[in-house]
């Protein structure tokens, strides 16, 4: 019930740009907030907002059943712990510290064998300023119980999802969104260097460019399809019209001295499929060339 969820203390451990805007958003709900920081002065203006600052992590953790670590990275984490020990016993323990699925299963580990009543591992995804408002996402996994007892109190953060017990499972969501994102936006930098280089609208092609991405969803949907079902349709075409494309692309960078690394990996792929007999399959049968190798 958010009556109780609003009462509940909260610790935060680490008060950078991401720890601050979580203690702030706690704060501003009413949750006695304690806090703690390597250099303790980030600390003063969560304190003058009615924060409790104390002096050493293992005191914070003590303060609070519900602990949220918001620190550089998982070294940190590993440190910060260190210090805590058995402090932690029947507290649970949130980690929102970007890392590894193996870091967050270790740390579950570490959680356990310190009597911690509950490990959480959360990633998140947003801007601090938008901390408490459902543009910050944020993925979580890990205990099932602790997760129902602090759902209430984690949710006033911003849109929550829980991935299940495995406490590597958030983090592996939260990668994989990320590096979908890098692969795109470094697509989209590339076709901005290349416009440049035409001398065409930007900003208009960006527009028309955010518009199309409507459509994407339903092509996901085809591609994980034939991915799963391992039956690859025509998608973007064919391969073999496809690969006629690519040769187009690369040359148009190449003439404007736009890098192509990235698309002459994509067309060797497209070439090897074809090579393999699959030139009438789509796009999507690239996937069979992308296992880890020995698989
Ligand atoms: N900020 C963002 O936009 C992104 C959004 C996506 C997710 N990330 C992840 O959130 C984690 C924290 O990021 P942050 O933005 O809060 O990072 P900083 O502002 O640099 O604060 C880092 C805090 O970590 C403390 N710290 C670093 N090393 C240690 C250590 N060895 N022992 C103890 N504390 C340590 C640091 O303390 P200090 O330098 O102030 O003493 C800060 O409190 C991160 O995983 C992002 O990937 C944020």
């Amino acid at each position: 019930n958010r009556a109780v969820a609003r009462a509940c203390p909260v610790t935060v451990l680490g008060l950078g740009a991401m720890g601050s805007a979580i203690a702030r958003s706690f704060l501003d709900r009413g949750h006695p907030t304690t806090v703690w920081n390597r250099t303790a002065a980030k600390a003063d203006a969560l304190a003058d907002a009615g924060a409790t600052a104390v002096p050493t992590a293992a005191d914070a953790v003590a303060a609070s059943p519900l602990v949220v670590v918001a620190l550089l990275d998982g070294t940190a984490v590993e440190q910060v712990m260190t210090s805590v020990g058995t402090a932690i016993t029947g507290r649970t323990l949130v980690n929102v510290t970007s890392g590894s699925p193996s870091q967050a299963r270790a740390n579950e580990r570490w959680a356990r064998e310190h009597g911690a009543a509950g490990y959480i591992d959360g990633n998140i995804m947003g801007h601090p300023p938008c901390m408490g408002t459902q543009n910050i996402l944020l993925t979580f996994s890990g205990s099932g119980s602790s997760f129902a007892a602090h759902e209430g109190t984690l949710r006033e953060l911003g849109t929550v999802t829980y991935h299940g017990e495995d406490p590597g499972a958030a983090a592996v969501e939260f990668l994989a969104q990320v590096a979908t994102s890098y692969e795109l936006l470094i697509g989209y930098l590339h076709t901005l260097r290349l416009l440049r280089a035409e001398g065409a609208d930007l900003a208009g092609f960006t527009d028309r460019f955010g518009a199309s991405l409507a459509g994407y969803p339903a092509l996901l949907t085809s591609m994980v399809r034939a991915v799963e079902s391992g039956k690859y349709g025509p998608d973007l075409g064919s391969l073999d019209v496809q690969a006629a494309l690519m040769d187009d692309l690369i040359g148009h960078r190449e003439s404007l001295g736009v890098e192509s690394v990235r698309m002459r990996e994509v067309k060797k792929l497209m070439d090897r499929r074809i090579a393999d007999g699959h030139g009438h399959q789509g796009f999507s049968g690239l996937f069979e060339l992308l296992a880890p190798q020995g698989e």
